[in-house]
């Protein structure tokens, strides 16, 4: 094998593979999917095929440390170096978080970023691997840019790449890797700075100090361990036994590195101690997803993203004030009714971070956020889990109110948005498909029809029009608005990788003060039972419960 400095290209013949279309969030698959021969090559040379315009660029990279995360990054950086990049930045022990990789690439102008991560997916030689391209705002590549790589690796025969040895990723330096120049950074350093920028530090610090106050934040043995360290810990002076699961690991340590009631069990448990922690926060495997809740009290995304954009004043990044915000179409609408009172616009987007890259871009919005527990600014081009917690934290600072109470003031202002959302996971796919081509067939007839006692006031298959650059992605989940007021979504989830999940979301709007406290499952109970009977969920896939309810 040579050494880095005089590699030379060797063009590798190969066969395409069916199945390298990007779902939601990039390219997912089992683990063993990307070992097969080949596979991870094909669909870096249509990367690089598709993206031609970082020959001679910067590129970042990075994952999320899962397995096969650096074997990954070995194959990338020799591809890359075969394909014509002049410098890649990759982070120490190939680690980059998701907001972290969308902050390196927007600080150092890099031409895009290529990010080994499959998020919240379970992790290890079982569980799954994925790999996602951002451009260089920073941002996941819009859909554009994911068709045209997915139409390249129909028709791939060769691949380039260049023999040489690994590159050291366990030590901060710079190396050449045959024409190009390798830097690994500090995955951490530039990040924990822009969060420095963007909060009261100062104000959280001593919020962190206070007796009657107590921080845990679980990590999930995935890759925020080191960037909380950094962050709360050294910079914010938060005590290390408030700080849990912060040792990366490539399985997770055999969990599920996904921040909801149901897995992060770490945390709920410190929380439930008699003399546990106040503020609760966890984020998932790839770092852009949190989770935020009170002693005992859990704060719903949908919730969140609104509590967020209501007290945005308070933070010194957005004491101006927001020029816009958006949610992706399933969230609740909470934040419209912020949105309204503020007198700004809010914008609803399809499912996908991607969507709300453009409205950053154009100043539109400031704020953004999804019901699957991702929250984001202006200040990246992704979702960011740690931000939100900060975020949080510098609320709490300002207004010395406990999670719950800033809660129940949102409420008494705005009613509450009561919402939940069923999973029916491990579907057969042509079932699933079949229930969603059936409610599709029955749209035109829906309006005026009563299920369960809940009457429908209109019905459509969502089409979203980009306001900035008039592109239509149409077939993104079917609405249904109730005369009461109340909503239903249905969708097919696009970032599994066995079989077919159905998402079904529900909410309904309660203004009623002395309403605000009842069970949400009971509270929906006749529209969850509307939704059954409109899509006939039992009859098209033999379930009649959910496997998860958030
Ligand atoms: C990805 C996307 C999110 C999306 C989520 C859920 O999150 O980035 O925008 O809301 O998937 O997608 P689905 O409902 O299709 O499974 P992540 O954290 O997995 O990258």
């Amino acid at each position: 094998m040579a050494n880095a400095q005089d590699a030379s290209i060797s063009v590798v013949q190969t066969q395409a593979f069916a199945d390298q279309q990007p779902g939601t969030s990039g390219l997912r698959k089992s683990v063993g999917r990307f070992q097969e021969a080949h596979y991870l090559e094909n669909f870096l040379q249509s990367l690089f095929d598709t993206v031609p315009g970082l020959a001679g660029e910067t590129l970042v990279i990075g994952g999320d440390g899962r397995f096969y995360n650096t074997t990954a990054i070995q194959t990338a950086l020799r591809m890359a170096a075969a394909n014509g990049v002049a410098r890649v930045l990759v982070g120490r022990h190939g680690i980059l978080s998701t907001p972290a990789a969308s902050c390196v690439i927007r600080k150092n102008k890099a031409e895009g970023g290529i990010i080994f991560s499959a998020s919240h997916n379970p992790g290890g030689p079982e569980g799954d691997f994925g790999v996602k391209f951002n451009h260089r705002n920073g941002g996941p590549a819009p859909e554009a840019i994911t068709e045209a790589i997915f139409a390249a690796s129909q028709g791939i025969t060769e691949y380039k790449i260049i023999e040489t040895e690994d590159v050291d990723l366990s030590r901060l330096h710079g190396t050449q890797l045959g024409e190009m120049t390798v830097q690994v950074i500090d995955p951490v350093a530039d990040y924990a700075d822009l969060m420095e920028s963007l909060f009261d530090f100062e104000r959280i610090r001593d919020l962190l100090f206070r007796d009657d106050f107590s921080l845990c934040f679980d990590a999930l043995h995935a890759v925020t361990g080191p960037y909380a360290e950094e962050i709360l810990g050294r910079r914010l002076g938060a005590r290390s036994s408030g700080l849990i699961n912060c040792q990366p690991k490539e399985d997770f340590g055999g969990g599920h590195p996904d921040p909801n009631p149901v897995y992060a069990t770490g945390l709920i448990e410190r929380m439930g101690e008699p003399e546990g922690a106040t503020f609760g926060a966890a984020s998932d495997g790839d770092g852009d997803r949190n989770m935020v809740m009170g002693r005992n009290f859990f704060v719903a995304p949908s919730d969140s993203l609104a509590v967020l954009a209501a007290n945005a004043r308070l933070v010194p990044a957005y004491e101006a004030g927001l020029a816009g915000v958006a949610r992706s179409m399933p969230t609740s609408q909470a934040v419209d009714r912020v949105a309204k009172q503020l007198g700004i616009s809010c914008f609803e987007t399809p499912t996908g971070w991607k969507f709300f890259g453009n409205l950053l871009d154009a100043g539109k919005i400031t704020l953004c956020g999804e019901e699957s527990a991702g929250t984001g600014s202006n200040h990246v081009r992704e979702k960011d889990g740690l931000w939100a917690v900060l975020f949080w934290l510098n609320i709490v600072a300002r207004l010395g109110q406990t999670v719950e109470a800033i809660l129940r003031d949102h409420w008494l202002t705005f009613g509450r948005d009561y919402y939940t959302r069923h999973d029916f996971e491990g579907l057969d796919k042509g079932k699933a498909d079949d229930l969603m081509a059936g409610l599709r067939e029955s749209l035109p007839r829906l309006e005026g029809q009563s299920f369960a006692g809940q009457t429908v006031a209109w019905a459509d298959d969502f089409a979203y029009t980009d306001p900035v650059d008039g592109s239509v992605t149409a077939k993104q989940g079917i609405r249904i608005g109730l005369t009461g007021g109340g909503r239903i979504v249905y969708r097919l989830s696009g970032t599994g990788t066995a079989g077919a999940t159905l998402r079904v979301y529900m909410e309904d709007y309660e203004g009623n003060p002395d309403r605000h406290d009842l069970d949400t499952q009971e509270r929906l109970a006749q529209i969850i039972r509307a939704a059954h009977e409109i899509a006939k969920i039992q009859a098209f896939t033999g379930r009649d419960q959910p496997t998860v309810v958030t």
